[in-house]
């Protein structure tokens, strides 16, 4: 049950290369994940851009792993000439029918192996290149989107490939993966940005995995003085191979191979009603723990996972519970292994989950599978994904300013100028208010 995933614009990219540089490293241990996310050698995965440098730089960092299987970013990337200028409507209108022009060879860019003549349109050749993963996976069953929300790149084409790929593959899953721009500074119009890409996404997405700069600045910067974005963005790599890797509890016992149904359980179990598809990931690790014997681990790490939600739900605006959550254990040992039935009643009194649901914790299992070298401990992590009302929060936090912003007709004629019209704004609020409204009658 394959997918294939698609990185897209600067942040999207960038995660990529943590995650992708991770995954290389992990399949020297783990052959399951080799076999979910390469089809033989190939990676199943696109980096798509309007500009070149960061494809170009994460190419070059690429070139100096040595490992197998490996990552060759150029010939799986799809890069242009056209930044976005942080405009949504440039990446969502503008860039669809950008074309390659005659002068590809002279200007020795590379566009990848998946041009299909110089007069196809960006949205052409994204099709096809997505065409040509899809055929080389055994079962394929949908796609998994990562890319920034407060840039042009990411949050317009990011949510245009979202529901182009709901047209043509309509029975495929697609599981996004955005994230959300600081709250502070950046970019003036990121939050019109947010607010156009998240309603595309609510309309054809089936899950949106959040994750929120200043959430994660904040997390780590509880352990380092400095947080760089590649800290950021190892975290957050982290985070998503813990969700989507093979775990054994969902691996069937006979073959013993996974079949990488992950992504796709997460859906169903965390994100099964249409109107609420909001999805927030929490992960700790044992990485600080170095010194903690091996048998209190699981309830250290319970403790310090259940100790940051509470601060989190206490300084959230409204009383904020859980519908519906999966918990992911990393690196069970037979002699060590978590105390399941305290970890699931610990985390429903933390989330208090909603009573109409009598269960609301999935809790998978992933057993070490090798044993470590002489000195070294197995790695240990708990990953939580959560759909909790305050999404809610979090919407109208993006909608109270995009409003303000249009109110008062901030920037409207630069997204005009590009096809987006004050009906398009206006239909976008009306489907985060209905997220808000669905999320508060839970
Ligand atoms: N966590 C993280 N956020 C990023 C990264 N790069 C950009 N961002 C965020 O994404 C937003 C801009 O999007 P970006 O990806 O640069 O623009 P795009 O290339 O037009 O999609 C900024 O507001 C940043 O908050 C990154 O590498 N990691
Ligand atoms: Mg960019």
């Amino acid at each position: 049950m394959s997918a294939v995933y698609l990185h897209v614009g600067q942040c999207g990219i960038q995660i990529g290369q943590e995650l992708w540089t991770k995954a290389i490293l992990r399949t020297q241990e783990d052959v399951d994940l080799k076999q979910v996310l390469w089809s033989g050698e190939s990676p199943r995965c696109l980096f798509i851009d309007g500009e070149r440098k960061v494809i170009q730089k994460f190419s070059h960092e690429m070139k100096k792993i040595k490992h197998k299987p490996s990552v060759d970013v150029l010939s799986n990337s799809i890069r242009c000439r056209k930044g976005c200028g942080a405009n949504w409507s440039v990446g969502y209108h503008g860039l669809a029918q950008h074309t390659f022009g005659k002068d590809l060879p002279k200007i020795k860019a590379g566009y990848g192996q998946y041009l299909v003549d110089f007069d196809s349109s960006m949205l052409d050749v994204c099709m096809e290149a997505i065409r040509v993963k899809i055929e080389s996976c055994d079962s394929f069953s949908g796609f998994i989107g990562f890319h920034g929300l407060g840039g042009g790149t990411g949050s317009g084409w990011g949510s245009r490939l979202c529901s182009e790929l709901c047209d043509l593959y309509p029975t495929a899953y697609r599981l996004w993966n955005v994230i959300n721009p600081h709250s502070t500074g950046e970019s003036p119009t990121q939050h019109y940005n947010q607010i156009l890409s998240l309603s595309k996404l609510q309309e054809n997405a089936d899950g949106i995995v959040l994750f929120e700069n200043d959430h994660i600045l904040d997390t780590l910067a509880k352990h380092c003085t400095t947080v760089s974005l590649k800290d950021m963005n190892n975290l957050i790599a982290d985070t998503i191979l813990s969700i989507y890797s093979p775990v054994s509890s969902l691996t069937p016992k006979v073959g013993g191979l996974s079949i990488g149904i992950e992504p796709w359980e997460l859906i169903r179990s965390v994100a099964p009603l249409p109107a609420r598809k909001l999805i927030q990931p929490r992960y700790v690790d044992d990485a600080q723990f170095s010194k903690t014997p091996a048998p209190l681990i699981w309830n250290k790490l319970l403790k310090t996972l259940t100790g940051r939600l509470r601060t989190e739900i206490h300084a959230s605006a409204s009383k904020s519970s859980c519908v519906s959550a999966v918990c992911v254990c990393r690196g069970v040992e037979k002699d060590f292994s978590p105390n399941l039935h305290h970890l699931a009643t610990q985390l429903k009194q933390t989330y208090s989950c909603v009573d109409w649901n009598p269960y609301p914790f999935d809790v998978w299992i992933d057993e070490a599978k090798k044993i470590p070298a002489k000195g070294k401990r197995r790695s240990k992590s708990l990953t939580v994904c959560a759909n909790v009302t305050a999404s809610a929060d979090y919407c109208q936090r993006v909608l109270e300013k995009s409003k303000l912003m249009f109110d008062n007709k901030a920037y409207l004629h630069w997204y005009n100028r590009h096809g987006t019209e004050e009906n398009d704004f206006i239909a976008a609020f009306t489907t985060i208010e209905t997220i808000i409204k669905e999320y508060k009658e839970t």
